[in-house]
């Protein structure tokens, strides 16, 4: 692991703009050196203490003139979020007032951080790994509580806990190998390759239910998409209003209405959902109709859950038999609604045979009800609201997981089979793969990419 730059760092972690107070935090071996020029205390308390509050006045030394009154909170290395010597000046929240304190700050030693900087020296230093800088990235980025239970759930270390464990355990058989491969000849007893295989099973298994958990956390922390799938005037942007309860899509009796796709949050059952309006299937009448058929197409592929709408009140057409042919070759979640139930049946019921079908009426409100408890029931099924188990990961760390779930696998296939050297190849590869989720073997550019997203002053 390199060494990261020790100079200090200074940025305005609250938001920008006008406001109460405004936080300005410093981190860094200098940072008591640059407040003792800038900050003039009231009160005769040592400066610094550990997680204290001091009041008094930031004063510009050449000028000397005061540029606010502020309090100044104070965390000594390494008890502090980075592990550094950090002060945090809590000045009033006036953009004017607050950029001044920052050319002082600046023109007195301190650099600018970069965006999330403060985070990856808490990381380098060893506060957290990087499955907790990634709950913090998705604490700050929640839209619902559920996302920031998810992501708090994840700070509290389980996650980083097992990850550590279980590469841990593997290196342990992999150091065993590497001894029993490299000293034949010496007294170094040669391993029992089946009980390492049986064990490295049992890990892969428990990284199997990690992968699962990564992978709702996944589609949870992005809400679940539910795409509406129908004929031209089923219903579909009836049926997306009522789901949201507002007028949001355009509804009207002319088939062809919806041409785009249409994509709203809400939640059901605590879960995140979006639910996706689409433009009605059929031959498309002209080019703009062309286009949004095909988004209807990529709508229901990248789609977690769809939901065929028909109307119950005409004959069954080619178009809604196509429609169901689709739906059976989906392989995802689908539930089918009659719509328009307030009207005379004409539609023949065989057509949804094998499906979950909700009967509703969009205009009466009947069956609704039944829609959300159909949803619910097919998140929950599928483990979509276990939030206590989820886990969160960045892009980087899950391409990680797979690659380690991935030389795992051939490891265990290859026991008895291939040379023992291969097997420690593949357990080497499983444990640097797991450096990368939480941290431990990952390198600059990896790290780079991780802590731009974070805002400044995080
Ligand atoms: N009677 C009755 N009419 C409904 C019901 N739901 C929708 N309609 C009507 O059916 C027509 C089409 O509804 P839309 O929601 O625009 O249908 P759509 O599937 O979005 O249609 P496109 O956007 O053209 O694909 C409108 O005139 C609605 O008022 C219902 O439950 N009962
Ligand atoms: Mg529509």
């Amino acid at each position: 692991m390199y060494k990261p730059k020790i100079d200090t760092i200074a940025a305005v972690s609250t938001a920008q703009g006008r406001a109460a107070i405004s936080i300005i935090r410093v981190s860094g071996p200098n940072t008591f050196a640059i407040l003792g020029k800038i900050f003039v205390r009231g009160g005769k308390k040592t400066f610094p203490l550990p997680y204290s509050a001091f009041f008094g006045k930031i004063v510009d030394p050449i000028a000397q003139q005061v540029i606010d009154e502020v309090i100044v909170t104070t965390y000594l290395s390494p008890n502090s979020y980075t592990g550094e010597d950090i002060a945090e000046i809590g000045a009033h929240g006036n953009p004017v007032v607050v950029s001044r304190i920052m050319q002082l700050l600046i023109t007195n030693g301190a650099r600018a951080a970069e965006a999330g900087e403060f985070t990856k020296r808490a990381f380098l230093n060893g506060k957290m790994d990087l499955l907790e800088v990634e709950a913090i990235s998705q604490l700050l980025a929640a839209n619902t509580t559920t996302q920031a239970t998810m992501a708090l759930n994840q700070l509290d270390g389980l996650p980083s806990k097992f990850v550590a464990e279980i590469r841990e355990k593997i290196l342990k058989h992999l150091v065993q190998l590497e001894a029993s491969l490299n000293f034949p000849e010496d007294a170094i007893e040669s391993i029992d390759e089946y009980q390492v295989g049986r064990e490295l099973r049992k890990i892969l298994n428990e990284l199997y239910i990690f992968l699962d958990n990564a992978k709702n956390g996944s589609l949870v922390s992005e809400g679940l998409k539910v795409a509406l799938l129908g004929k031209p005037n089923s219903g579909k942007s009836s049926l997306m209003n009522c789901i949201l309860g507002r007028d949001r899509a355009i509804v009207t009796d002319i088939p062809g209405t919806t041409r785009d796709t249409l994509e709203e949050s809400i939640l059901i059952a605590s879960i995140p959902v979006k639910i996706i309006d689409t433009a009605g299937m059929r031959k498309p009448g002209d080019k703009v109709e062309a286009i949004g058929i095909e988004r209807t197409l990529k709508a229901v592929e990248d789609a977690y859950a769809v939901i065929g709408v028909f109307d119950g009140s005409v004959i069954e057409t080619e178009e809604d038999k196509l429609i169901i042919d689709n739906l059976k070759n989906l392989n995802k979640n689908v539930l089918l609604i009659c719509n328009k139930t307030d009207l005379p049946q004409k539609i023949s019921r065989k057509l949804f045979e094998g499906f979950k079908t909700v009967n509703l009426s969009c205009k009466e409100g009947t069956g609704l009800v039944e829609v959300f408890a159909a949803l619910t029931d097919i998140f929950k099924s599928d483990g979509m609201a276990n939030f206590d188990e989820m886990v969160l990961l960045g892009a980087q760390q899950a391409a990680a997981l797979d690659k380690a779930v991935s030389a795992l696998e051939r490891a265990v296939e290859g026991i008895g089979k291939n040379y023992q050297d291969m097997l420690a190849i593949d357990m080497e590869e499983t444990v640097r793969e797991l450096g990368r989720v939480n941290g431990e073997t990952v390198d600059m550019n990896t790290l780079d990419l991780i802590f731009e997203r974070f805002c400044i002053g995080k």
